[in-house]
């Protein structure tokens, strides 16, 4: 066997080998590793761990595995309890992988400040993915782009010198002190130590722009080497923002190391067209990937499960999250990811897998709060029929380390008509074959599969894809062949158990090889079974879990095969634990097995009454769910199932939201307003990229410091009789407003346009409002509030998010009197809750927005109200919740009115800010409120800062809770923090 020097370095992962790309020895190597068993779900067990590759797969612990990976982001769910659900589903829906960004304007307050404290504790959120069992992809920029403000970039960091994304010193200096702070916290959690799993991490993201010039190549080894001092040492990659070979081995300064940098990239095809093929990685590959970067495995970093919706939903023609995930259904996914795979895909990450909130003024202006993006799971942690797929082919990989080490195999004419593709791979050690079927006409065709001595008829359904594999190991027996997909294996006890699935309906047949005729029971289900050619073929029409019995026949052990239809196959459980491996029928979910002298301790969720069986290693009798015992007989299938039905989730009574306050605020626009605590607006020089009017002074808000929300300013004249109309400039993301009062009289208030389909991606928009005025002699006084919305990103590292906020020039017609201005944005950042919960509102800045805050005084209203008048009202209550302790319930706050009412209101839960709700540009009313920000068993404060323009009637108008999911089952929450207003 040859070794190539490649190969070899990664496999010992030395750094003093030379490099040698592009040699056609690793090409025609054989793989190195032989096939195994895949490693089990990874722990911090304070053992080392090799994380190694080679051009086939990741390589851990000497042991092949496809990481097949889906995107969360902790900081869209503020609530670290969650991240335990959200990522055990991961794991139960058949994922060994989370890739998670970590966003730098969540932790840092201000320059040499970093928390990861509460809601950001990262360590946290580190060891939960290793306590579950999840490998982890760890992605903290430093810009990490993913719609949020300014691309993870603090918004202090707009208000600096120096470029950002480059090789600047001052901006480098900035991300050291980020990048120390955060990889504190990452060498914690390295499997290569035991203490934790991270076994990638991500190098900046999809940076395009400067990659072949000095300043970009400077700035990326630079990171390079500063990630590695800090003592990172799995291997790290970038992800290319398209195939295009960017950042791919040897093409930057590694600092003379070798062997430990993997090229990945980012694919978002469109759902409607042919799914794209990247090229195959690995031999017998076509160009393009192959070439992009020959001795690393094909790693797609980011690979669209969905796609966002921004504000007015003009992605989705309105129809919200709900469309991402129809056009990007199941379907799409079989099609999209087999065809992936089929392309020698090794390491396959899904953005996103469960999307979550953009809380506070998290959002980049192109977004509004939710992250649903049509994921896997929903944002309100409710599991979804895209889960399906995912579970499907993730047991699957897992189950059969035969797919990590594929090699293109010969082209097959498989019939069909034109739009049936069909991709044909062999693993060069087994032998085994695995076939994609792909079609992509909107009709189901029928492909006629040559293998060995017959012709198998597959039909694929319209715009979907099937995996078909052939001489796979079942265990003791081997599959011949099956029209369904292979799902999972084990053994269990004293037999082998193997699961295929498929649509409901589909008639399926599955062959196994026998060199003896064996004695074939069917024990649950429909299925006709016939003895021919050394094989045993087993014809059933998929509905519901067909149970096969296969003894005998010259193997010693038993088979139990399974043939499960979709909703079926997403109630079967493998379960790796330490002791063993399991296999679940019934529940809605298993979370957790643990196996404990004579008893499987489980823990999962039920929605509706479920089965619950089990099957065990030998020696198990036992079955502990969620802490109960339950009884129990074996059954003819060799498993344990329980005597009673599990009950499903109670009932969940919402109450009413009632007993209402009201105030007004706004006092910022009397004239005698006591502002002599603002800041002084008298700069003559910006940081930011928009130019200063002639003449200034600088009123953007990030020059004096305030970088979220809404901002206030007030500027006084004298004179000026002669004034006509007074215009302000003004600069703020999509869905900015201006509201500007002369002397407490209202002049009136400026709204960003609604952007279509095409001009929604541009994040900054200025506009000039114009307004009428006739000030009279004497002394006057400007009271303007800017709702800034948020920093654009920076995608093509143009420091684009260092554009203007808030005002850029006041000027009159008529007369030209000079102001003098007062700024004041938000107050110091709320150390808990973090500094993107506040803007710079009266009531933020005076608690209003607090649970404890002495409303007593405030106006009792009844919702829905009609106000007409421009300006900032708040409205108050409190509501008391008893969820049962046994039960999970996912509560959203949903907001609803006529849609020509001009008016938005900002949602505080318990003082935290769960997002931005706009009446008349939508398409969200449901805000998600997550558990634990949410006290689900006592009392909890709402407050909205509802702001109207007065050229309507304004709400809010309904204000109700609603159910969004339910389970018994659940992960224990604590309550997070949510300090009171001071009294
Ligand atoms: C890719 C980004 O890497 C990611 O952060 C996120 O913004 C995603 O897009 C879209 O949700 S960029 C790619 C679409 C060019």
């Amino acid at each position: 066997m040859v070794l190539s020097r490649r190969t070899f370095s990664a496999i010992v992962g030395t750094a003093a080998l030379g490099l040698s790309l592009g040699g056609s020895a690793e090409m025609c190597a054989a793989s190195t590793v032989p096939t195994g068993p895949a490693p089990g779900p990874p722990r911090a067990d304070g053992r080392r761990h090799t994380v190694d590759f080679d051009r086939y797969s990741m390589i851990v612990d000497g042991g092949r595995i496809v990481l097949w990976s889906g995107e969360v982001h902790p900081f869209r769910l503020p609530s670290p309890s969650l991240w335990r659900d959200v990522l055990q589903k991961l794991r139960a829906h058949g994922y060994n992988t989370v890739s998670a960004y970590v966003s730098w304007n969540y932790h840092s307050p201000a320059p040499g400040a970093y928390d990861f404290t509460g809601v950001r504790d990262l360590g946290l959120f580190l060891r939960t993915a290793a306590e579950v069992g999840l490998y982890v992809i760890l992605r903290p920029g430093p810009y990490i782009n993913a719609e949020v403000d300014a691309g993870g970039f603090p918004g202090w960091l707009t208000a600096t010198q120096g470029t950002a994304r480059t090789s600047d010193p001052t901006y480098l200096k900035y991300v050291d002190e980020w990048l120390t702070a955060v990889n504190r916290i990452a060498v914690r959690h390295l499997y290569t130590a035991g203490t934790g799993t991270i076994v990638l991490y991500q190098l900046e993201n999809e940076y395009a722009d400067h990659a072949t010039e000095a300043a970009g190549r400077d700035y990326m080894a630079h990171l390079y080497r500063k990630v590695r001092a800090d003592g990172v040492d799995v291997p790290l990659f970038h992800n290319d923002k398209g195939r295009n070979g960017h950042w791919a081995p040897s093409t930057f300064d590694t600092g003379g190391e070798h062997g430990r940098w993997l090229y990945g990239f980012d694919g978002y095809p469109s759902p409607f067209r042919t799914p794209p093929d990247w090229g195959y990685f690995g031999p017998g590959g076509t160009k393009g990937g192959s070439t992009a970067s020959p001795g690393t495995p094909g790693f797609l970093a980011e690979f669209g499960g969905g796609w966002f919706d921004p504000w007015g939903g003009a992605e989705f023609d309105g129809k919200g999250y709900a469309e991402s995930r129809r056009t990007r259904d199941a379907a799409y996914e079989r099609r999209f990811y087999l065809t992936n795979l089929a392309n020698g895909i090794r390491i396959h990450n899904v953005y996103m897998t469960f999307g979550g909130t953009s809380w506070g003024w998290l959002p980049a202006p192109v977004v509004y709060t939710s992250y649903d993006y049509g994921a896997a799971l929903d944002e309100a942690r409710q599991p979804t029929a895209k889960l399906v797929p995912m579970h499907q082919l993730g047991h699957l990989l897992h189950s059969v380390p035969e797919l990590a080490e594929l090699d293109r195999a010969e082209g097959l004419d498989v019939g069909g008509g034109p739009g049936l593709r069909a991709y044909h791979l062999v693993n060069p050690t087994s032998q085994a074959h695995v076939h994609v079927l792909r079609n992509d006409t909107a009709e189901e065709r029928v492909a006629a599969v040559p293998l060995a001595g017959t012709t198998l008829r597959v039909p694929v359904p319209g715009l979907d894809a099937r995996l078909l594999a052939t001489g796979i190991s079942l265990g003791q027996r081997t599959l011949r062949h099956s029209t369904a997909q292979p799902m999972l294996r084990l053994a269990a006890g004293r037999q082998d158990v193997a699961a295929f699935t498929g649509r409901t309906g589909e008639t399926t047949e599955t062959a196994l090889e026998c060199p003896g005729k064996p004695a074939v029971t069917v024990l649950e289900g429909q299925a006709e079974c016939e003895y021919r050619g050394g094989a045993l073929h087993v014809h059933a029409r998929l509905g519901g879990l067909i149970r096969v019995l296969v003894d005998g026949g010259g193997v010693q052990r038993p088979l139990l095969l399974l043939l499960a239809d979709d909703e079926t196959s997403v109630r079967l459980w493998r379960h790796d634990a330490p002791s063993g491996t399991v296999l679940v029928y019934g529940p809605a979910l298993l979370r957790t097995a643990v196996l404990r002298d004579t008893a499987a301790h489980l823990s999962g969720d039920t929605v509706e009454e479920a089965d619950l069986e089990a099957w065990v290693p030998r020696g198990v009798t036992e079955v502990v769910w969620n802490g109960q015992r339950v009884p129990t007989h074996v059954t003819r299938s060799g498993s344990l199932r329980a005597a009673h039905r599990l009950s499903g989730a109670g009932p969940v009574r919402l109450p009413a939201l009632t007993g209402w306050r009201r105030s007004a605020e706004n006092p910022e626009s009397a004239p005698d307003f006591d502002d002599s605590a603002w800041r002084t607006a008298d700069r003559a020089a910006s940081s930011s990229t928009t130019p200063v009017p002639a003449g200034g002074p600088v009123l953007f808000a990030d020059d004096y410091g305030f970088h979220y929300g809404d901002v206030w300013y007030r500027g006084r004249f004298e004179g000026a009789a002669d004034a006509e109309t007074v215009s302000f400039s003004y600069v703020t993301g999509t869905q900015g407003l201006l509201m500007a009062w002369l002397d407490g009289r209202p002049l009136g208030t400026h709204r960003m346009p609604v952007p279509d389909k095409k001009s929604v991606r541009q994040g900054t928009w200025s506009a000039t409002a114009a307004f009428p005025v006739a000030p009279g002699k004497g002394s006057h006084v400007l009271s303007v509030l800017v709702r800034r919305m948020q920093h654009d990103q920076d995608g093509r590292a143009e420091d684009a998010h260092k554009a203007g906020r808030g005002l850029a020039s006041v000027t009159f017609k008529g007369a030209s009197p000079r102001v003098s201005w007062r700024i004041q944005g938000e107050g110091a950042p709320d150390p808990v809750r973090g500094p993107l919960n506040n803007g710079g509102l009266y009531g933020e800045r005076n608690g209003w927005h607090l649970p404890g805050f002495a409303d007593g005084g405030w106006e009792p209203v009844a919702l829905p109200r009609d106000e007409r008048g421009q300006g900032v009202v708040w409205y108050r209550t409190a509501f008391r919740l008893a969820v049962d302790p046994g039960t999970d319930a996912s509560i959203g706050l949903t907001l609803t009115d006529d849609p020509a009412r001009a008016y938005r209101a900002q949602i505080f839960l318990n003082g935290w800010n769960m997002g931005q709700y706009i009446n008349d540009v939508g398409p969200q009313h449901t805000f998600v409120l997550p558990n634990g920000v949410l006290d689900t068993h006592g009392e909890n404060t709402l407050a909205l800062a509802v702001l109207s323009d007065g050229s309507t009637p304004s709400g809010p108008g309904k204000v109700r809770l609603t159910l969004l999911g339910k389970a018994a089952g659940g992960v224990p929450v604590t309550l997070v923090d949510s300090p009171r207003a001071a009294t």
